[in-house]
């Protein structure tokens, strides 16, 4: 299979996040993409497709702002990594703020996904890898692999959070419909609920999202990612949540799976994109699902029996010394 990774991905490395009330390492780090590469072998560096496509999916308030954020930070006067610490939870509006303060509050919706000095740089070649790898799968291949960091299915239409920036599968679902495609289907498998995702696409009919993830009564994001979120307009019922609770085996995940896949199948789209999160991995340090190296090609197994064009972009997995052989073991599934 075709894999992509540019190394100017790289160029994203915030220091610290937030996490339980006190600073630890930030978790996103670059080696989970050294790690996925010496597994799985070479990968083709992105080709650029410029901020069209980007501009498709985010909004240009919201691009500027992120292109903006850090030299704006420095230029306020403070040191090491960007992150907001006010939000306007109740009547968010588009006010022109000045203060970088309040710009990241409008534009984030967690303190856990700091903005550094290369945070533009590795966001950006990231959509664009999302999107080499995309043009591999129109051209005809029937898979294609996406080496994604920063991940990107938190991140929606105007705000970041959960690490991600820009949001590089719905980058690929749009520029695949704008390219012909009718029906696009997005099956995130992360441990967390691709809120960024849902979001864009929450009102639109022409693109299935489908996620199974932690409960998010006990996981972040919290606040989405319930059952009963099933979209609104014409997007009603292009939302299907499988939430699941900690502990969940292979056992337990498969039949949710099952019916994942039947609501794909359903939809007949013409490309499948695959958020892929290595974290439900057993040994994952910030998850709680108990899947094991060898269950990612099961997983893999049923999704490629779907006989679809599949795009697998990368998400979360933080357990970096088994992230490229769980990598390389879904990957081997869907081949
Ligand atoms: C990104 B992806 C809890 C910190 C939670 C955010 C987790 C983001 C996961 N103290 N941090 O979906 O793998
Ligand atoms: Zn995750």
């Amino acid at each position: 299979m075709r894999a992509f990774f540019d190394p100017r991905q790289l160029a994203h490395a915030p220091q610290m996040e937030l996490h339980n009330g006190g600073f630890v390492p930030f978790a996103e780090t670059p080696a989970r993409a050294e790690a996925i590469l010496a597994a799985i072998g070479p990968a083709e560096p992105a080709i650029d497709h410029g901020e069209g496509p980007l501009r498709a999916v985010h909004k240009e308030d919201y691009l500027a702002f992120l292109w903006a954020a850090h030299k704006d930070w420095r230029a306020a006067g403070r040191e090491g990594d960007a992150a907001g610490y006010a939000w306007p939870v109740v009547r968010r509006r588009p006010l022109k703020l000045d203060r970088v303060d309040a710009r990241l509050g409008q534009h984030s919706f967690d303190a856990s996904s700091p903005i550094a000095a290369g945070t533009w740089e590795g966001a950006y070649w990231s959509g664009q890898t999302a999107l080499s790898a995309l043009d591999a799968v129109l051209a005809g291949e029937k898979s294609a692999f996406a080496a994604c960091r920063p991940p990107g299915h938190h991140a929606g239409a105007d705000y970041l959070g959960g690490y991600c920036y820009l949001n590089n599968a719905a980058i690929a679902a749009q520029a695949a419909i704008d390219a012909g495609r009718r029906k696009v289907a997005i099956l995130d498998v992360d441990y967390h609920h691709g809120n960024g995702t849902q979001d864009i696409f929450y009102a639109r009919g022409d693109v299935l999202f489908v996620s199974i993830h932690a409960d998010p009564v006990m996981d972040y994001p919290y606040f989405w990612g319930h059952a009963d979120e099933t979209g609104e307009g014409d997007g009603e019922g292009a939302t299907l949540n499988l939430p699941l609770p900690r502990g969940t085996d292979l056992a337990a995940y498969l039949p949710a799976l099952e019916t994942a896949l039947d609501r794909v199948a359903a939809f007949a789209p013409e490309l499948l994109i695959v958020s892929y999160g290595a974290d439900t991995f057993a040994g994952d340090p910030i998850s709680h699902f108990r899947l094991d190296t060898t269950d990612y090609a099961v997983l893999a197994q049923q999704i490629a029996g779907l006989g679809l064009p599949t795009l697998v972009v990368m998400e979360g997995g933080y357990a970096v010394p088994a992230l490229g052989a769980n990598v390389a073991s879904f990957l081997s599934g869907i081949q």
